[in-house]
């Protein structure tokens, strides 16, 4: 597999390119990897807040992955339409906005490889589509993730109250739980709504929430590329703190159980 990868591999039920307002059809191509230099995330509490501030180089500097990864995660992007789902998969993967992107219709899916704290990890990134009629098939990916960015558009306040309706269909189609990135979309455009006179989320409330639902929390901006990296990899982080406890949790089960046969073994013999 390519490492320097960041690719359309199933572009399914898509709007053609007139349709609509929103304009013209998405078309990924390759994209730079990136490296994360931050500082390695331990095992804590998965509610850790995370800066509102643009930080391109804060968490990550863009280099070519060039090692095969070693781990592969599927993290779904989920929300309410428009609330920037695709543009921020276009950012991470393009490094640039492209307005009046078509709505996603069902899915997209996107490849991407990154190097998180020396580890080269290969994420599938799979844009969900907000609108209510493709709802059940928004759901049907959630069984298979590993990891959920679960957006809202922080100057559209409905957005966020259904947060909590995204959280009970992520929880009801998984038994097991799946780690969440809260993400509030569209920083760049909360002061001039404000102004505006419109109801807009406060980083507050977003950060209230992520406590309640026990996810991580960012703000971002798809459209200046505020905090779109950190959002990943931060989520990247706590997937793999996951994996490496449940591998040692497996292990260490391993241990008991031969101990145990072991010293039955050993018993019977006497
Ligand atoms: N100002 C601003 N606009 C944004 C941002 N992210 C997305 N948009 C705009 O918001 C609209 C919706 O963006 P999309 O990325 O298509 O939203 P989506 O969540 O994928 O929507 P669906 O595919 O319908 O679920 C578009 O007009 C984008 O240009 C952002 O960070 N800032
Ligand atoms: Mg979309």
């Amino acid at each position: 597999m390519d490492a320097d990868v960041c690719s359309d591999a199933d572009f399914r039920f898509k709007r053609p390119s007139s349709a609509g307002s929103r304009g013209s059809n998405r078309s990924l191509t390759r994209d730079e990897s990136v490296v994360s230099h931050g500082s390695r995330s331990s095992g804590r509490s998965s509610r850790r807040q995370l800066p509102t501030a643009p930080s391109e180089t804060a968490s990550s500097t863009v280099v070519k992955v060039t090692k095969e990864p070693e781990r592969m995660y599927k993290v779904v992007l989920a929300g309410d339409a428009a609330v920037g789902k695709s543009s921020f998969i276009v950012r991470l993967c393009k490094g640039k906005f492209v307005p009046n992107l078509s709505s996603t219709l069902g899915v997209d899916f996107q490849n991407k490889v990154l190097d998180v704290d020396g580890h080269t990890v290969a994420l599938q990134l799979w844009d969900t589509a907000g609108q209510e009629r493709f709802r059940s098939i928004a759901k049907s990916y959630f069984r298979r993730a590993d990891g959920v960015l679960l957006l809202y558009d922080c100057t559209y306040e409905r957005s966020f109250l259904n947060v909590r309706e995204w959280l009970d269909a992520i929880e009801d189609s998984s038994p097991k739980k799946i780690p969440i990135m809260l993400v509030g979309n569209k920083i760049d455009q909360r002061a001039e709504m404000q102004q505006q006179g419109r109801r807009v989320v406060r980083y507050e409330d977003g950060q209230r929430l992520s406590r309640e639902i026990d996810a991580l929390f960012i703000e971002s901006s798809a459209k200046d590329g505020s905090n779109i990296m950190e959002a990943v990899i931060e989520l990247t982080r706590l997937l793999r703190t996951n994996e490496d406890l449940e591998v040692k949790t497996v292990g260490m089960q391993l241990q008991e159980l031969k101990n145990e046969k072991k010293s039955s073994c050993c018993g019977g013999k006497r």
